[in-house]
């Protein structure tokens, strides 16, 4: 079998830098060392080689709001492989009465496309015996991992009841659930009195969803999966509050974690106040873009590591797609993209300025989601016998990002005119040349599923845990314990 080897490059992971060559055959690390030999050599020198970035949450394809998400697994993932991504993590999202194996199959269809890897979170959307006995066979497909939209009241929101019945099936299962954490409820009533009074602009997407409707459900989310004992993972947290609420319930030893998005961390909500429609609405997403305050939270966070992973939730609209939202604000699909600029803007916006280690943006791109969904060190590590899903860091190129220049299909980029300096100069899938000189060369189909098995962690400290699983009564004089 032919073999490649990475020479001369510094090694970047979660906790180690040092210099050494990576040898690679049969889509695996073979060897870390130095002065390797192989069929084919790549060039590091003055080059970082780190594990190739997983983003977490994506929407390819995504029937949403009226129409699918613009960038399918083709698109998608050819964004993933120029901006150092090896693996994405999509979202199959059953509509509210549909089994959760038909969203499955028409997830595995789609992404027969995909030319890297890529693994699936599955939606709870409704609740019922039928939802109840499929999470079961969803954790046999090697997807264990259920998300929960609190937002989206009348489409894909579920209510407290059915977050608690999904949270238990959950642990039962050795399943982590994801919770999209804004109060529907809320933001339904606050959209409603906005349009009636006019506000019928992307400025009013952000008005009606301020940070307290995060902040709020993420801290229901974090206590109702206290009760049912499961781990909780909350995406797309955007704000103080919400980081505030999964601060407290680590520091009370509660198992839960966040996830700040590049947008979040770089785009502020000034964007919203631009004269220009196409382009406010082109940021409208859910969370909306914050300020200055909360962008400062997430960074802490990510320093700190009460935040844990950086996400894009890549959801891509074109600008024809937008204007269903002309004159009624809530008709604009939301979403943004940003899988092709997640690991260079935050390389520049996070360790060119000294706010995160490279070891952490190591961490945060890559490792601690892998360990999370629990595909270490199979993906986020550079270790023999790792899959060889790897990145030619090279801290010295530059670009401006432009939409002209980039692999999604839409016609603008949210970080359109930003600089940035730390680039992949090749990006490796499973061994595979899959991007290089500004090229993707992996061809459509090559990216696997990965299947994850449960972790089986639980948020339950050992002195409650008999008396959650296993309440007694308590007998008194003259009433029997089980009731009268
Ligand atoms: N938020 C978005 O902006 N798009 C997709 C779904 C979501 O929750
Ligand atoms: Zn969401
Ligand atoms: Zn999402
Ligand atoms: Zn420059």
């Amino acid at each position: 079998m032919t073999t490649t080897v990475i020479k001369n490059g510094t090694i970047i992971t979660a906790d180690l830098t040092y210099k050494a060559d990576v040898l690679i055959e049969g889509g695996k690390i073979i060897g870390i060392g130095p002065d390797l030999a192989g069929d084919e050599v790549l060039e590091a020198e003055g080059c970082y080689v780190m594990p190739g970035g997983i983003d977490p949450h994506t929407h390819l394809e995504f029937p949403f709001m009226g129409t699918f998400s613009a960038d399918d697994f083709d698109y998608g993932t050819r964004a993933a492989l120029a901006g150092g991504t090896t693996m994405v993590v999509d979202f199959a999202v059953p509509a509210p009465g549909q089994s959760l194996l038909d969203a499955y199959k028409a997830w595995h269809n789609k992404s027969a496309r995909a030319r890297c890897d890529y693994s699936f979170h599955m939606a709870v959307t409704w609740w019922g015996e039928q939802v109840f006995e499929e999470m079961k066979e969803v954790v046999g497909l090697g997807i264990t991992t259920f998300k929960h939209f609190m937002a989206y009241k009348g489409s894909l929101m579920v209510n407290d009841d059915e977050l608690f019945a999904s949270f238990k099936r959950c642990a039962e299962l050795g399943a982590i659930p994801l919770v999209h954490a804004e109060n529907g409820d809320i933001v339904a009533e606050m959209s409603a009195k906005l349009l009636a009074e006019g506000n019928t602009g992307p400025e009013a997407h952000a008005y009606s969803r301020p940070s307290q409707v995060e902040g709020e459900a993420t801290n229901r989310a974090i206590m109702i999966a206290d009760m049912a004992g499961v781990p909780l993972y909350v995406v797309h947290t955007s704000c103080e509050e919400a980081h505030e609420a999964i601060r407290r319930a680590k520091m009370n030893g509660k198992r839960v974690w966040g996830e700040p998005l590049i947008q979040h961390l770089t785009l502020d909500e000034s964007e919203y106040a631009n004269p220009d429609w196409d382009h406010a609405a082109g940021r409208v997403m859910s969370p909306p873009f914050r300020n200055k305050k909360h962008q400062d939270s997430l960074w802490a966070g990510l320093a700190s590591g009460t935040l844990s992973c950086v996400a894009t939730d890549h959801c891509a609209f074109t600008v024809e797609q937008k204007r269903y939202g002309v004159g009624d604000f809530t008709k604009i699909p939301n979403g943004t993209g940003g899988l092709e600029d997640r690991m260079p803007v935050l390389w520049e916006k996070g360790v060119n300025t000294g706010r995160i280690t490279m070891n952490e943006f190591v961490a945060v791109t890559s490792t601690n989601i892998a360990k999370i969904l629990n595909c270490y060190p199979k993906k986020g590590a550079v270790l023999v016998g790792s899959d060889a899903d790897l990145v030619v860091w090279d801290p010295k190129a530059s670009k401006v990002i432009s939409a002209k220049t980039q692999q999604s299909a839409i016609e603008y980029n949210v970080f359109e005119g930003i600089e940035v300096h730390g680039l992949p100069r090749y990006t490796l899938s499973r061994g595979l040349l899959a991007y290089a000189d500004g090229k993707v060369l992996a061809p459509e189909g090559h990216g696997e599923f990965v299947a994850r098995a449960p972790n089986g962690t639980v948020n339950r400290a050992l002195s409650t845990w008999k008396e959650l699983t296993a309440p007694r009564p308590v007998a008194r004089a003259g009433i029997p314990a089980s009731g009268v």
